[in-house]
Parts: structure tokens; sequence; C-alpha cells
């Protein structure tokens, strides 16, 4: 809300404690303590067909070595320049090409890894290497040393979801680069899975990443069945369609302590009633089309939405769902950061 113009003696006295830093609250508390949420950002659809030949062109551009990480970021329309989606969330598409490597780093941002194209190309965190496969959920642990790398044919493009914006409000980053570009595989592929995946854990094993989930990889082929199984045995949900939240099987809590992942399936004529949240979410459209439709103070926005598209719906913005023929959409957020402050709401409108 815009200040009204100060009474003189008031705007002497503004201007005279100013080189104190000092400003007087009542000229901003209506901005600061807003009776509802008020995000800056503003809904926005990346249609794949139009941006990967910018991918492909960044590919001509730059190698992987030399970008260190080839991405081209999702930038909120209203936001540019600051290299978020949302206030808090970061998003961007990575490219890696046969041959290539992203050399080994790590930092205390967390990552998540959404394949949207390819196959072939693998991550290795902590010695650990995972092959990527379109619909997998992969996930970097803060703090863990991770490469990425493609043996396979063709480009590989996935999603690249962190809390980037978060780390920095905190000003709590740190980072550094491995010795070596590619790690040393020290462990079988689908170790960490062995362990942890099949709703069991090793008796007297440390958890080795804390609050993190110990499954770098939730294979898309398993997402898909638990899906399809919810579909069969379950009610349909008059809002989400048919959503499940992944999570950390040691906990059941979130797989990363500032990202919750979420995939869902809308079936085929779905009409889905509207909602909002104070989790302003990112989606990436895996199978299917559909039709988004969001309003609020920015307007009405209507997004027709297919395989490998990408759009963001901000902080308590009204959302509703359409597909004809039914899709399947992932979906990121920073519900758990708001959960563990006890400040997330939901509101589910009747139509
Ligand atoms: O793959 O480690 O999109 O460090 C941005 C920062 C990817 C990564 C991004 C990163 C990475």
């Amino acid at each position: 809300m815009k200040p009204a113009t100060p009474h003189p003696d008031r705007a002497k006295l503004y201007a005279d404690m100013s080189p104190a830093n000092l400003t007087p609250l009542w000229e901003v508390l209506h901005a600061l303590v807003p009776p509802q949420p008020q995000s800056p950002c503003q809904p926005a659809l990346w249609k794949y067909e139009e941006i990967r030949p910018f991918l492909m062109r960044a590919g001509e551009a730059i190698t992987a070595q030399e970008a260190i990480r080839r991405v081209l970021i999702l930038e909120n329309p209203a936001l540019r320049g600051q290299s978020c989606i949302t206030q808090s969330l970061y998003a961007g598409l990575q490219l890696i090409l046969p041959g290539e490597v992203a050399p080994s780093h790590r930092h205390t941002q967390s990552a998540l890894r959404f394949i949207v194209e390819g196959s072939g190309a693998f991550t290795s965190v902590d010695g650990e290497k995972t092959t990527m496969q379109p619909g997998d959920f992969i996930i970097t642990p803060k703090w863990a040393f991770h490469d990425h790398g493609h043996e396979g044919q063709g480009p590989m493009v996935w999603l690249d979801g962190l809390d980037i914006p978060t780390i920095r409000f905190f000003d709590a980053g740190f980072a550094e680069n491995g010795d070596v570009a590619s790690q040393a595989i020290e462990k079988p592929e689908g170790a960490s899975y062995a362990a942890f995946g099949h709703n069991m854990a090793p008796l007297r094993r440390s958890l080795p990443y804390g609050n993190t989930s110990p499954i770098f990889s939730y294979p898309y082929e398993r997402t898909r069945q638990a899906l399809s199984d919810l579909e069969r045995f379950e009610a349909m949900d008059a809002w989400d369609g048919f959503k499940l939240r992944y999570i950390n099987p040691l906990t059941g809590g979130s797989p990363m302590p500032t990202m919750q992942t979420f995939m869902q399936r809308l079936p085929l004529g779905f009409k889905g009633l509207p909602y909002r949240q104070t989790d302003g979410a990112v989606f990436s459209v895996v199978e299917g089309a559909g039709r988004a439709v969001i309003e609020s103070h920015h307007g009405s926005y209507a997004f027709d939405f297919s395989p490998r598209d990408h759009f963001v719906i901000p902080s308590w913005h009204t959302a509703r769902f359409e597909s004809t023929d039914g899709c399947v959409l992932f979906s990121y957020s920073d519900r758990s950061i708001q959960q563990a402050l006890g400040i997330h709401r939901e509101e589910r409108l009747p139509s």
C-alpha cells in the first residue's frame, strides 16, 4: 500500500532521523503485516517446445565442464534478475550432452532433480551413482558431493529445484569444489535404495544424511504404480485428484528439510475445485495434458499444459485443474519449512 503524504512535522522528523538509520513503522505497517499474503510472484508457464531450442543453443554455446552447471534458470517474470521462481525457491532446466561431466562440488543448498528428457545420464552422490530416467525424482542432499555425467545417447534435460533463495535469505550458504571432476564410485548403484527403500531400515546404521532422505532416487516406475493403485482403490479428491507426497522413509516427513515434493494424477474428465495454499508450487508435467486456472490480485491465468511444460502457482493464488484425457503432475514447494514453522495454511474452496 502507498503511504499517504506525511504531515509536515512528521516529514521533518523522518528526514532528521533518516541519517541515524531510523524509519517510522506506522508508514509501512500495512505492507509489513498484511491481512493476507500478497506475493509479488506471478503465475507463469514455460512451454517446453518454446524453450527447448534455447537449451540446445546453450549446448552449443558452452560445455558442461566450462559452465560447471549448464542451466537455464526459470525466472519468475515479476522477480527478474533474482534467479528465483518464487521468493523461496529456485528452478532451472539443466542440459547435459553425451560424454560430458558437470564437475563435483557440494553446497549447503539442497537440490532435487526431476528428469524431463533423455536417458543414460547419471548423478553421483557421495560415491554412489544413480542413473536417471524421465519421471524420476532424485535428491542431492545438502553438503553432499555430487557430479553429473552422461554415458548414453542424445541430450538429457532435468528440472533442478533448489532452496537457493531460502539459503540466501538466511545468509547461510557454503560451497566447495571436489578434488576431482568425477567422484570415484565406491558403492554399487541401488545400494541406498536397497537399504532404505523397502519400508525397512538397517538396525544399526546411523542416519547418513540427517534430516534428508537416505534414498537418492525415487524411480518413476514405482511412483506411477503408486498412483495407479491409488486410482483403483481410493476415492478421488475433488481438489487434487489423486495426490501423493514423497517421504523420507526414516521419518515419514519431507524428503528434504526445505522442499516437499508431490506427484499427482488427474483422471480422465477431471474438473477440480479451487484451492489456495501459502506454499507457492512449481509444477513439471509428466504425462497427458490439462489446464491450470489461476486467479489472484495479478489477474486471471489459464495455462494449457502438456508433457515437459513447467509452471508456477504462487502463494495464496486460487488455482484449479482440469484435464480431459488425464495427466500426471510433479510438483515441489517450501511446505516443509512452513510446516516446521507452523505457518502453512490451505483453503479448499467449494466452487
Ligand atoms: O547441479 O549442483 O541448477 O549447484 C544450480 C546450482 C544446479 C547443481 C543448479 C547447482 C546445481
